[in-house]
């Protein structure tokens, strides 16, 4: 299998860390999705991660991508579903991974205008972005208050969206706005082993990518 990637994307480094966990092998290509219209013929959308599976298919976006190596690796990432019992297991894990993914889409949003050239840049726009990443983190700080992980007492997809989004976020300078859960919650999430396996292939990544240290993290 092949994964399109970037060293710095949260929604890649999601596959990347359930494929690390698992032990499942990828052949890593990263590319700059932002300046590469060839990806249209894998992803329409023209976005990473994708997953390009050995018979030529390919399969998109993030969420569908972790699932589909969840199932390959036989992993528990995604809890059983109890049709009973819509907040709790898989319904409740797939609307955090959800919410993680939102928080997500608006730090790329806010470091993308933060990349742009200084003349091109607008600060109204970097700041409507950033209270837009401010809204959603909110519901972040909520969420981790309860337990050690997100949902069903254990590491699941929702934390690791979450995870990643609190990974870019940090790495682009927003650390200094996560409550006093999200702070807790990120420290123990980078405590697990699997996670640090990810950064240190991720960093080797970045540097032979020559992505600016200071979105490497
Ligand atoms: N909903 C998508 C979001 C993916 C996404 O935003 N990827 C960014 C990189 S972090 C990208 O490819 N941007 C290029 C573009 O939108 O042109 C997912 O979960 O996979």
């Amino acid at each position: 299998m092949k994964l399109y990637s970037h060293p710095v994307s949260p929604f890649a480094r999601k596959a990347r860390i359930i494929a690390h966990e698992l032990g499942l092998k990828l052949e890593v290509i990263d590319v700059m999705a932002r300046n590469d219209e060839s990806l249209r013929r894998l992803n329409p959308l023209k976005q990473i991660p994708i997953l390009v599976l050995d018979d030529g298919s390919s399969l998109f976006d993030s969420p569908v991508i972790c699932e589909y190596l969840n199932h390959t690796g036989g992993g528990k990432f995604f809890p059983g579903m109890n049709i009973w019992k819509h907040n709790s297991g898989r319904w409740k894990a797939l609307g955090l991974q959800a919410l993680g993914d939102g928080v997500a889409d608006a730090a790329v949003a806010w470091r993308y205008e933060m990349t742009e050239p200084e003349e091109r840049r607008n600060p109204q726009v970097a700041s409507d972005y950033a209270k837009w990443f401010l809204g959603r983190l909110r519901a972040v700080e909520a969420a981790t208050g309860k337990a050690e992980t997100l949902c069903a007492d254990r590491f699941t997809a929702a934390d690791i969206a979450n995870g990643y989004a609190l990974r870019l976020a940090g790495n682009i300078g927003l650390a200094k706005d996560f409550g006093p859960n999200v702070a807790a919650y990120w420290a123990r999430l980078q405590a697990r082993e699997g996670y640090q396996r990810a950064v240190a292939a991720e960093q080797k990544a970045g540097v032979e990518q020559n992505v600016a240290p200071r979105v490497r993290g």
